[in-house]
């Protein structure tokens, strides 16, 4: 089973990066090689310096952040701690439940590039972002408005092209019963081996043997290239929250210098499995 921590290479801002190196923050005391966009800053909190995509008060903030070199898709793995904040006022949802509206993580090709950012709200700071693909982590249920067809107050999805509406029936989500925005740390991994994206979530570092999400789908042709953008979006809506990551790591494959430094392993128990 691969722990949370697999990746030893610390390669950050800096003019070595290519398409196929890591990414790997263990905090965000430094920021370098992001692009902050909207309201994300980062913060120093009790969880050390966080990277905030936006602030839980006033209502209808929105914020990202990408890596500002793009990266290969073809084959890729990230990793990342959140926590979810709300403070506790405002609507609720018709599940009953305050706090909205979420986060992606997002692989995108923009014309904006690193700079990009879609709409607040339900939107995820997401909707009008492409070509992409995110995972979504949405903490509201829209219904009522019919746009979005939420299948619950708190799910996973996964999203294509800036479209944040699931569709009749909601395929490619996945409700999850522990609440995102239960103010813990979550842990989530999101893996691409060339076919078929697969979204992970826990509360605990084991990484889940089983995929909580998965969907079929070719990243570079959605794309209509091998290298993207990758990073997060979040917003508020007239429900509040602030969405924090608090680490992150991206693994594109290949990778010459994480095999170098050890990573080997780790792939080829994934190679492994893959085969098994
Ligand atoms: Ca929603
Ligand atoms: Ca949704």
């Amino acid at each position: 089973m691969l722990k949370w921590v697999t990746c030893v290479a610390v390669l950050v801002g800096t003019a070595l990066y290519a398409e196929g190196a890591i990414i790997q923050f263990d905090d965000f005391s430094s920021t370098a090689g992001l692009a902050l966009n909207g309201d994300a800053a980062k913060v120093n909190t009790a969880d050390g310096w966080v990277l905030q995509l936006h602030t839980g008060d006033p209502e209808m903030r929105k914020g990202s952040t990408y890596w500002q070199t793009p990266v290969h898709v073809g084959v890729f793995n990230t990793a990342f701690r959140f926590r979810i904040n709300t403070p506790g006022i405002g609507p609720t949802d018709p599940e009953g439940e305050q706090g909205a509206d979420g986060f992606v993580f997002a692989v995108q090709g923009s014309a904006a590039g690193a700079n990009s950012l879609g709409e607040a709200g339900d939107k995820l700071g997401y909707k009008g972002v492409l070509p992409s693909v995110a995972v979504e982590f949405d903490i509201w249920k829209n219904v009522s408005d019919a746009l979005n067809h939420d299948p619950s107050s708190n799910h996973l999805g996964i999203l294509v092209n800036g479209v944040v509406d699931h569709g009749a029936g909601a395929p490619w989500t996945k409700s999850v019963a522990t609440r995102f925005d239960d103010t813990g740390i979550w842990y989530a991994w999101i893996d691409y081996d060339g076919a078929t994206l697969s979204v992970r979530v826990s509360q605990s570092s084991d990484r889940p043997a089983e995929a909580d999400l998965t969907r079929a789908m070719d990243i570079p042709s959605i794309l209509g290239r091998e290298s993207g953008y990758v990073g997060f979006a979040g917003a508020s809506g007239s429900g509040l929250s602030s969405n924090r990551i608090l680490s992150w790591t991206v693994v594109p494959e290949p990778s010459g210098i994480g095999l170098m430094l050890g990573l080997g392993a780790a792939l080829a128990i994934r190679r492994k499995r893959r085969a098994g």
